[in-house]
């Protein structure tokens, strides 16, 4: 594929004379204009998801003008590349391909002359009879009893999205209790080990690479720990487990080959919970839930490959995004679920966006002078708006988010949905088209109490009024399913592939994470005593001197 700086195009020039018009215009304003702003600018998925984008600070032509930048930046031929298998991670020669993972209509997807899709069903069929006779009772401990416990152990991406779904879907679990151990402050694993019966308990060592410090450190205090009860290392084919595409290294663990649930150098860490590395989500839901939340992904999957640009929801989303971050200078992006159990949701797509998108260097190698991925932060609503929605509604910074929110809810308390709704609608309303002076004078009770004459200048006003004019993206779910959180998922995953596309990098490595891996490594070399040549700063130096005198 050519590569295109973005800059360079026709439509980022066209953009930049408009960004001159509308970088002053008020979201106020352009509603009063035209009251078909949310028939023009909002789209529907399957009557089961409707994602309103006219809370944006954007025109019809505003529209035009990204989606002609989509065109000139070759989005479609980009997607092809990555559904047809393409070595689209140049920088680890790798196929990016999730989306086989959800394949469910089974049409065949060549990795090297390989029909990859063999493997994926023999793998998905594996889980399904793992999952089954643990959920069934028939799979049994050292000790002859019937599991109770799952410990998923595993990190970053390993953790975070299998935690985010299983946290999300808690609705459809079973009576297995599911915990995740992703630090390796061994706080972690010590309060879960305090919970569970080794008798009645299996571990899941979830590693892409099977080599990752954290992972490998707490997978075998583990295995140190279960033997201590059942002193006996056969036992551990009933117990552990390995997620892996590292099927030597699982073996050298000790982990039995029946007991590998393998994935593949083509499926991204924070793209993983697909594969096997989702084994722990199934094993909480079924088989069967998790066969509707593949199908889900792939229903957005197909949106994806076939609506045309203007219908196109990832795609949109990633133009609004580039909208906000490259023009207005906006740095941060904020999701905010309005749903209890999503509450992991944001922190998911935090790693997913900014593990993919947080690079400063083209696909050439050169350095980039534009802003590439945003800042992603979150946390369920309606925690947020007593914290930190103050700053977005009063603050100094231009903050887009997306509010996503149920229309049914899994608990039906007497009032309480209605109520969060009504809380959403007044945020994003709140937050578009802010408080005018006198009618948030009329409304408030403060005001009604001690001011006997509205129309009276009081300087308060000054310090009360709300600006507005911070957009915002509401995406309505019909109800928190299996099937709707897979396209969920799936969109934001597109979303973030269209992102990078657009600013010409690489999205699918992730060298400072690696670069981190090896660090604390080399160091642990000087706490280990072990020889090394490396010549570390003072304040490392200082650090690592105030820390031993404590263990002396
Ligand atoms: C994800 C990243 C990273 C990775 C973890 C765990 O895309 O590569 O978050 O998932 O570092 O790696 P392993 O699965 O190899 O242990």
């Amino acid at each position: 594929m050519k590569y295109v700086n973005l800059m360079q195009t026709r439509s980022w020039n066209i953009l930049k004379n408009h960004f001159d018009i509308m970088k002053n215009v008020h979201l106020r304003d352009l509603f009063l204009l035209d009251s078909n702003r949310f028939k023009k600018f909002s789209i529907y998925f399957e009557n089961e998801i409707l994602v309103d984008f006219s809370k944006n600070r954007i025109t019809e032509n505003t529209l035009k003008y990204l989606l002609d930048l989509a065109q000139e930046m070759n989005v479609k031929q980009a997607i092809q590349s990555m559904f047809s298998g393409e070595k689209i991670n140049e920088t680890e020669n790798r196929s990016v391909l999730h989306i086989a993972l959800r394949n469910r209509q089974n049409s065949p997807i060549f990795v090297d002359n390989y029909n990859i899709m063999f493997e994926v069903n023999h793998v998905l069929k594996k889980m399904k009879d793992f999952s089954e006779s643990v959920i069934t009772g028939k799979w049994k401990g050292y000790t002859g009893k019937s599991i109770s416990d799952i410990i998923n152990i595993g990190i970053g991406g390993s953790d975070l999205g299998p935690y985010m779904v299983t946290e999300a879907l808690r609705p459809y679990k079973n009576h297995l209790n599911i915990h995740y151990v992703s630090n390796i402050d061994g706080t972690h694993l010590a309060e879960v080990l305090k919970k569970i019966n080794p008798e009645t308990t299996i571990f899941l060592i979830a590693s892409k690479t099977f080599t990752t410090e954290e992972t490998i450190t707490n997978a075998n205090s583990s295995k140190i720990w279960f033997l201590r009860y059942s002193k006996d290392k056969s036992s551990l084919d009933k117990h552990f487990f390995a997620l892996s595409a590292n099927i030597q290294n699982a073996l050298d663990f000790g982990i039995n080959i029946k007991n590998i649930f393998q994935f593949w150098d083509w499926v991204g860490g924070r793209f993983s919970l697909w594969s096997s590395a989702g084994l722990s989500i199934i094993l909480s839901i079924g088989f069967k839930n998790f066969e509707k939340f593949l199908n889900g992904a792939h229903s957005m999957d197909n949106h994806f490959y076939n609506s045309e640009y203007k219908k196109n929801i990832p795609i949109i989303l990633a133009l609004i995004s580039i909208w906000y971050a490259n023009f207005f200078g906006s740095e941060t992006e904020a999701i905010f679920p309005y749903d209890q159990y999503m509450h992991r949701f944001s922190a998911y797509f935090q790693q997913s966006n900014m593990e993919s998108n947080g690079k400063s260097v083209d696909k050439k190698g050169q350095k980039i002078s534009y802003q590439t991925g945003p800042i992603i932060w979150g946390e369920p609503g309606t925690n947020g708006q007593h914290a930190f929605f103050q700053l977005i509604h009063q603050g100094t910074k231009l903050i887009p988010s997306d509010f996503i929110v149920p229309i049914i809810s899994h608990n039906h308390l007497k009032n309480h949905h209605i109520k969060l709704i009504c809380n959403f609608l007044a945020q994003t309303k709140a937050l578009a088209f802010g408080t005018a002076e006198k009618s948030f004078a009329k409304e408030s009770t403060f005001f009604k109490k001690n001011i006997k004459n509205f129309n009276q200048i009081d300087k308060n006003f000054l310090f009360k009024e709300c600006i507005g004019n911070q957009p915002t993206n509401s995406i309505l779910i019909r109800k928190i399913t299996p099937y709707n959180l897979g396209a969920l998922i799936a969109l934001y995953e597109h979303k973030i592939f269209v992102q990078g596309h657009l600013l010409n990098i690489f999205s699918f490595d992730q060298w400072g994470v690696e670069l981190g891996k090896i660090l604390a490594k080399n160091i642990y070399k000087n706490f280990s005593n072990i020889e090394n040549d490396q010549v570390l700063d003072s304040s490392t130096q200082g650090l690592i001197s105030f820390y031993k005198s404590f263990h002396k």
